[in-house]
């Protein structure tokens, strides 16, 4: 029976040391799956972003063409088109055609170009050899709308 007693705390210790030996582990372990975390959020490596060619042509970084050239807008409802801004590359020559049954004009906010009267079924050319972003109105409603020219 003493033995047997005896035998009782020293399994009991163990048990306590083996606790550690779990806690310490699982500290170590917890500190290591972190550590990816941690130097993640230091920017001296980015990991996955931009290549530079991803954006497919641009070549300058700006924005993606949504009109290839020649790019028409159609002015109808006394709106320059659907969908703004307009992104063309440098050199694009753009058209807008008055499919409106009302007169408008396309002006540049900068003086850049100005269609004048447009009737209904008229049309204006301008090509755009600079990039930047061009700003322009009807002079005769509150419309508006703005071409975007990319290298
Ligand atoms: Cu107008």
């Amino acid at each position: 029976m003493s033995s047997f007693s005896a035998e009782k705390p020293e399994t009991v210790n163990i048990t306590f040391k083996t606790k550690w030996l779990w806690l310490v582990l699982g500290v170590i372990l917890i500190i290591i799956s972190l550590a990816p975390v941690v130097s993640s959020y230091f920017p001296s490596t980015p990991a996955i972003p931009s290549s530079p060619s991803s954006s497919g042509g641009g070549g300058g970084g700006g924005p993606t063409p949504n009109c290839a050239n020649p790019c028409t807008i159609v002015i109808a409802n006394s709106a320059f088109g659907t969908t703004q801004p307009i992104i063309v590359k440098a050199g694009t020559t753009v058209t807008w055609i008055n499919k409106d049954n009302t007169q408008h004009t396309t002006t540049s906010d900068t003086g850049v170009w100005d269609s004048g009267i447009l009737n209904p079924g008229q049309s204006f050319k301008f090509t755009f050899s600079s990039p930047g972003t061009y700003p322009y109105h009807c002079n005769v409603h509150p419309m508006s709308g703005t071409i975007v020219v990319v290298p």
